[in-house]
């Protein structure tokens, strides 16, 4: 079965592609012609995850799964959460990491973690979610070149690096985005 990916995020498709390997079989936004950007209205990361994949299979109607995604930081009240891509006012990567470090205070707690909410839609219009998190901390400072987003500033639980300086294979056995895609891996075998 064919399921179209509705992400403009270029860095998304490209670990979505690594994760899902040969289990699912994935049509990029580009692949069915479309491109133009999806609309992003709601406050919640469940209700932007609908409207992205809702968007395309009205257009389409064939299957499809969106990822909305964010970063919440504790001691910033889970900040930037919905408003993650654009928290500095623009998506420039460098900018949005430094507001997150200018806002934390020396003894604030460090605690984050990234969540992934996946939505679904069959081709018969039933929709499904899946949330995924990976719990870590926000660094002193920016390091590694890998990944993407806000990746140089997460450690995640248990590793003393962050993301952007860990492996690309490492980041894709532990993300968020990993866990939401293995239970929507495991929800399509089982209803296959
Ligand atoms: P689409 O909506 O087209 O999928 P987007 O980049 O706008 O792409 P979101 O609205 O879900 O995606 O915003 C999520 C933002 O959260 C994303 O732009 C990154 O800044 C950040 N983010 C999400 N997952 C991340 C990850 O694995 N590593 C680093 N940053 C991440």
């Amino acid at each position: 079965m064919k399921i179209c990916f509705t992400t403009n995020n270029a860095h998304k498709l490209q670990e979505v592609r690594e994760i899902v390997g040969d289990s699912i079989e994935l049509l990029s936004l580009t692949d069915i012609g479309f491109s133009e950007d999806i609309p992003e209205t709601h406050e919640t990361l469940e209700e932007n995850s609908q409207e992205k994949a809702q968007y395309i299979f009205d257009r389409f109607q064939i299957p499809v799964f969106s990822d909305d995604s964010g970063l919440e930081v504790s001691a910033l009240g889970n900040k930037p959460g919905v408003h993650t891509a654009h928290y500095s006012g623009s998506r420039d990567a460098v900018a949005n990491m430094q507001k997150v470090l200018s806002e934390l205070n020396p003894e604030d707690s460090r605690q984050a973690r990234f969540r992934a909410v996946m939505t679904y839609i069959s081709s018969n219009g039933q929709l499904s979610q899946f949330e995924g998190i990976v719990e870590g901390e926000i660094a002193s400072e920016m390091s590694g070149a890998d990944g993407f987003g806000y990746d140089p500033i997460f450690i995640p639980e248990g590793y003393d690096q962050t993301f952007a300086e860990l492996s690309s294979e490492v980041k894709n056995t532990i993300s968020h985005r990993k866990r939401a895609l293995e239970k929507l891996v495991q929800f399509l075998k089982s209803t296959s």
